[in-house]
């Protein structure tokens, strides 16, 4: 189920609203959700603040406008987030919790497997003293992007909220991909979300909805929320025609995420046969693959992505030399296998003919 005629790998987002999405938006009752007034998006934030286990839940127009949403309630201009260094906030977001908020964002390194350190975040937390801004936050991101879709456990989430607290700091989640996190350790999303004061999730992503986050909380905390999304210019009048969309997504797109995931590790597992490309099969954990281009390529990721184009399969190169690919619900297994064999054959193909142009300059 290719989109618009490409295997279009270059990110889950890509994903456009299945027929029973139309369908339901076409249909949507609304009304003024600015008045609290749309049954559809009070009937998705019910719905998305019970599936994670919070009190409450406010539609916000992005995953963006989420984690600033929720850094905003958290904290006032002076205070600090502890983030990590690959962390979408930080890097992803045009500064947003900087430039809008005031925010110093207090950057530890994200670990390979998109944790931060329990030992850096305790050691990022300032001291009771004039000199120094005041710590309000922990940000964590689950599944982790640049960490190649790595995904955080019950255990280690329910450390990171018990260290925050007993040191008088929320714990806020960028969940993104939260349902991606879930499936692929078999696990009810909420065991992921409970213990954090806020959780932020895509329904635009993985869930394939056009538009549309949801940010969670308690009644107190969405309160804060509401008024500073309204503050961002986030207040949507007949919104229900997305939420509609989103309960679809909630309803029918979150159980077959294991397919993504299944595709991505096939995608994987034929990349690592192909020379000169690296790829950390153990790194493959949920819909993202990640893969490097040898040092003796004579071509860079922009190259290549530009030569798979030619031949239907769009990456994204996200270094010189590292590409990313993410699966959705418009890859099917066989399309992941057809973009493996792309790959190889673009990669081959221009090798040669670069050693045959190396030959002919000598
Ligand atoms: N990520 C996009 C790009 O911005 C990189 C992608 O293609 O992966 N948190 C995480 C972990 C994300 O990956 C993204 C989107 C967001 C937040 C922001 O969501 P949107 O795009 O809805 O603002």
């Amino acid at each position: 189920m290719a989109l618009n005629g490409f295997i279009d790998l270059r990110s889950d987002t890509l994903t456009v609203p299945t027929p029973a999405m139309r369908e339901a938006m076409a249909t949507a009752e609304v009304g003024d959700d600015v008045f609290g007034e749309d049954p559809t998006v009070n009937r998705l934030q019910e719905m998305a603040a019970e599936r994670l286990g919070h009190e409450a839940a406010l539609l916000v127009s992005s995953g963006t406008m989420g984690n600033l949403t929720a850094l905003l309630a958290h904290c006032e201009r002076g205070d600090e987030a502890i983030v990590g260094d690959w962390s979408h906030a930080y890097i992803n977001e045009a500064g947003g919790l900087s430039a809008v908020g005031g925010i110093l964002p207090h950057v530890i390194p994200n670990q390979p497997d998109g944790s931060l350190a329990l030992a850096d975040i305790e050691a990022a937390i300032r001291p009771d003293n004039a000199h120094y801004p005041i710590t309000r936050v922990v940000a964590l991101e689950n599944t982790h992007n640049r960490m190649g879709g790595a995904y955080l456990t019950p255990e280690y989430t329910e450390r990171v909220a018990a260290l925050a607290h007993a040191r008088g700091l929320k714990l806020h989640i960028d969940g993104a991909r939260i349902f991606n996190a879930a499936i692929a350790q078999n696990v009810d999303v909420k065991a992921l979300t409970q213990h954090a004061d806020s959780v932020t999730f895509c329904l635009s992503k993985g869930l394939s909805a056009p538009a549309g986050s949801l940010l969670c909380g308690s009644k107190a905390f969405i309160r804060v929320a509401h008024r500073r999304r309204k503050m961002l210019g986030g207040g949507m009048r007949q919104a229900g025609v997305i939420a509609a969309a989103g309960i679809v997504a909630l309803e029918q797109m979150v159980e077959r995420l294991s397919e993504d995931h299944a595709n991505a590790r096939l995608l994987a597992t034929h990349l690592a046969r192909i020379a000169g490309l690296r790829v950390n099969l153990d790194s493959v954990k949920t819909n993202m693959v990640y893969f490097d281009l040898d040092p003796d390529l004579p071509f860079d990721a922009a190259e290549l992505c530009r030569r798979a184009a030619t031949e239907r399969v769009k990456m994204l190169p996200v270094g010189p030399r590292r590409i990313r690919l993410v699966t959705h619900c418009y890859v099917s297994r066989e399309e992941a296998a057809t973009a493996a064999q792309v790959i190889a054959h673009v990669a081959h193909h221009w090798q040669g003919q670069a050693t045959e142009a190396r030959v002919h300059a000598y």
